[in-house]
């Protein structure tokens, strides 16, 4: 007798709590899945990252309940502060979105708080000093991916004594990734004078742009040792250039990026690339996690970091086979 009031307390309070997490989101449904809709905006398709990052998206949305309003801003931030702007006004359950560059973002994020819409940031970072503009970020250490980068190079060089000609394609101008991919780089390999950075410019995070960058990099500097790519499509590009300068990838140029995207493995495989530190894409399951959370009311923490790790070219083709992405 007794269990069996204690069954219908708790089931009583389990349907109070149910009905509580009604006044969660803006849209004023549950934490349970079954009705929430969720606004994402996309930075674009730039590279086999991006893509795989949003079929992850897509696809736990699907997994989770969830109904996806998805769109794609074509590395514009207009685009994207469009796309937020039409989510407050659908009423959205919640917003999530990858900002394309860390700025600019205060007054349309204030707009969805007095909208009372919740945000989540996945992937990128904004650098609003106001963190009550956001619930959460999930998304990788960009600044320790340039460090692992960097550490690499210090233990390959470390019996050089000759400088050592480094040239870095850089992410999209203003991103998240690409100020601390260089900054985390530049904190470790700056500890030692022979490394010099002689070209650094942004290819856009595009394969196209890393080969044409490469290009202009190889015609003005005869001598590279290095080429850092803050993402393996941009590598990927920049071997077609250095390949077309009748240099050889992997050797005469050594070649670190970051991803680990199945084409950037095959290259590593193959030894046109030396190493790979690995930022994930599969950001999906934990943010539908995350936004359920959220609209529970439950506690959800500020920053949420992916787990990550690096390849040699000996790992990569070990676990190549079984890549995802
Ligand atoms: O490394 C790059 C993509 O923001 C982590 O964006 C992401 C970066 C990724 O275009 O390939």
């Amino acid at each position: 007798m007794l269990k069996r009031i204690s069954t219908l307390v708790v089931a009583g309070l389990a349907a109070m709590a149910m009905a509580a997490c009604g006044s969660g989101g803006g849209g004023g449904t549950g934490g349970d899945g079954g009705s929430i809709t969720m606004g994402f905006s996309q930075v674009g398709a730039e590279s086999g990252w991006r893509t795989a990052n949003t079929k992850s998206v897509q696809d736990s949305a699907k997994n989770a309940g969830i109904t996806l309003k998805f769109s794609d801003a074509q590395q514009k931030q207009e685009n994207q502060i469009k796309a937020i702007r039409s989510y407050i006004q659908q009423k959205v359950d919640i917003i999530a979105f990858s900002p394309v560059v860390e700025s600019g973002w205060d007054t349309v994020l204030k707009e969805a708080k007095d909208a009372k819409i919740p945000v989540i940031l996945t992937d990128r970072a904004v650098d609003s000093p106001d963190k009550s503009l956001y619930k959460t970020f999930l998304g990788s250490d960009f600044v320790e991916e340039g460090k692992k980068a960097g550490q690499w190079l210090v233990e390959e060089y470390k019996d050089a004594t000759d400088p050592v000609n480094i040239v870095e394609l850089q992410g999209t101008t203003g991103s998240a990734p690409a100020n601390d991919r260089k900054a985390g780089f530049q904190e470790v390999i700056g500890a030692d004078p022979k490394f010099k950075i002689i070209a650094s410019q942004t290819g856009d995070f595009t394969r196209a742009k890393g080969k044409e960058v490469m290009e202009a990099f190889l015609k003005s500097n005869p001598d590279i040792d290095v080429l850092y790519a803050h993402n393996d499509d941009m590598g990927l590009g920049a071997i077609e250039a250095i390949e077309g300068a009748g240099k050889v990838p992997g050797k005469d140029i050594k070649i670190i990026t970051v991803d680990a995207v199945k084409d950037g493995m095959q290259a590593l495989a193959d030894g046109k690339i030396n190493y790979i530190v690995e930022c994930s894409p599969l950001l999906g399951p934990q943010l539908m996690d995350l936004a359920k959370k959220v609209l529970n009311n439950e506690q959800v923490p500020a920053r949420v970091v992916t787990e990550e790790t690096t390849f040699t070219q000996e790992q990569a083709k070990q676990v190549l086979s079984t890549r995802q992405y």
